[in-house]
């Protein structure tokens, strides 16, 4: 869905000029220094079960019959989406989950998320993985999305069977009217208050990952989620691709909307496979990736078994990955919460942590927590600055993203950085009007 901007190409253009002006790093408007109270915990996450292909198959086969029970469908507002949620839900109950049906209304009929929640683990560390379970009118919708929704049915249906006890909350979704506009997850995610949000340490999106002709897209959102899923494809020796059309066309979009570190994996719609990507991943270079996408042909025939077998493995490897990695206790956080305005159009400012008495490298998972007040987020470029003056890109500039406020913890991989040092913030305002300034940042260890 592509979103008006309100900016004209002449501020594009603004934009651009004001990136080449920006010179050297003016003097670190603030600094502040800080020592680690308390070292992080030294368990290391444990390794995912491998996900029974024919469990996921056997799932996709129910929603087959669903479909075909019910006009041949799975969409919002009839009958046979209301029976997939119902499906999905007895599932869950019967694995110990705790499981809500939420409402919301949209074409003027009833729409239905359902969440569900794996008792235990940090609640003020939420790892969420979501795929919507609606399908088009026009057919059962298999691959988008009963690809997605199998997966992540069977990956809490394995959390159960393990009886896992990881170190986040766990929480799985299946949303509503995806495929009218968002709309499922957009309700969930405006149903939640800003305390809640801020406890979301990732949300896993899963949004055609069986296609015929399948490609291998990871989406390039948070670099940590990011390289969970590029680490396991790189253990089967599968390359990746990042997923570049991704932004804004599934329900990652609203929670990365409000500031939540997202990431997911995609094989494909109607785009068409080229030769190159032929060569890697095999198929049929110059057919799309998916050739019934919104069709009635989009049914069980429509799978790539090794493509939704990797996906629905790689979906556990992440959950267990993120879901039981140690959790950073509090006392390793370097924050700076002096207020640094930040020049309309401008040149960059830098908001300043000195770290001291640590040893070797920062980590591979450095947190960097952000909190920025600015109307119009899209004029801001954000990087931190390492010691050595290593620049890592936490937030490049939009031109339509009109939301107020960058609120939002940033995972970069500093491994190659020493730990002790002066880390900077550095903010730039690459277009004329709205202003804002930096409120506090965090680094933690
Ligand atoms: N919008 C999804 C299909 C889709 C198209 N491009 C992407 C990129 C990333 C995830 C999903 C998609 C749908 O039709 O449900
Ligand atoms: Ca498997
Ligand atoms: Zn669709
Ligand atoms: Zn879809």
């Amino acid at each position: 869905m592509q979103k008006l901007s309100r900016r004209t190409t002449a501020a594009a253009v603004l934009a651009v000029a004001a990136l080449t002006a920006a010179t050297a790093l003016p003097a670190s408007a603030a600094t502040t220094s800080a020592t680690a109270a308390t070292t992080a915990a030294s368990t290391t996450a444990l390794a995912a079960p491998d996900i029974p292909l024919a469990n996921v198959k056997a799932h996709l086969t129910q929603l087959q019959s669903i479909a075909t029970a019910n006009g041949g469908n799975r969409a919002h507002g009839r009958p046979g989406y209301k029976a997939s949620i119902d499906y999905v839900k007895a599932k869950l109950d019967a694995a110990g989950f705790t499981t809500s049906v939420t409402t919301f209304t949209s074409s003027g009929a009833t729409g239905y998320n359902l969440i569900a929640d794996w008792p235990g683990g940090d609640p003020n560390q939420i790892l969420m993985a979501g795929a919507h379970l609606d399908s088009v009118s026009s057919g059962p919708g298999i691959n988008d999305n009963g690809s997605g929704s199998a997966a992540v049915l069977e990956t809490a249906l394995a959390v159960s069977r393990a009886q896992l006890k990881p170190t986040k909350h766990l929480r799985f979704g299946w949303w509503g009217a995806e495929e009218l506009g968002l709309v499922g997850s957009k309700a969930y995610v405006n149903s939640l208050p800003t305390t809640e949000r801020s406890k979301f340490s990732g949300y896993l999106n899963f949004d055609m990952i069986g296609s015929p002709n399948p490609g291998y897209f990871v989406y390039d959102d948070d670099p940590a989620i990011e390289k969970t899923f590029k680490d396991y494809y790189a253990g089967l020796g599968v390359p990746t691709e990042i997923e570049t059309e991704g932004d804004g066309r599934s329900d990652h979009a609203n929670f990365k909307n409000v500031g939540i570190p997202v990431g997911g994996l995609f094989t494909g719609a109607s785009r068409t496979k080229t030769s190159a990507q032929a060569q890697k991943w095999g198929g049929t270079a110059g057919t799309a990736f998916d050739r019934c996408y919104h069709s009635s042909c989009d049914t069980t025939a429509n799978i790539n078994d090794t493509a939704l077998d990797r996906n629905s493995d790689a979906t556990a490897h992440a959950i267990w990955t993120l879901g039981t990695e140690p959790s950073v206790p509090p006392g390793d956080a370097y924050e700076n919460t002096a207020d640094v305005a930040v020049p309309d159009n401008g040149a960059a400012v830098t908001s300043s942590v000195t770290i001291s008495g640590r040893t070797g490298n920062a980590p591979a998972a450095l947190k960097v927590g952000v909190d920025i007040k600015h109307t119009w987020r899209g004029d801001l470029v954000v990087d931190l600055v390492a010691p050595d003056g290593t620049a890592y890109r936490l937030k490049n500039s939009s031109s339509n993203d009109s939301a107020d406020n960058v609120i939002a913890t940033y995972t970069v991989d500093a491994s190659s950085e020493a730990a002790n040092g002066v880390w900077k913030l550095k903010v730039q305002d690459i277009a004329a009007q709205d202003t804002g300034y930096i409120d506090s940042w965090k680094l933690t260890f």
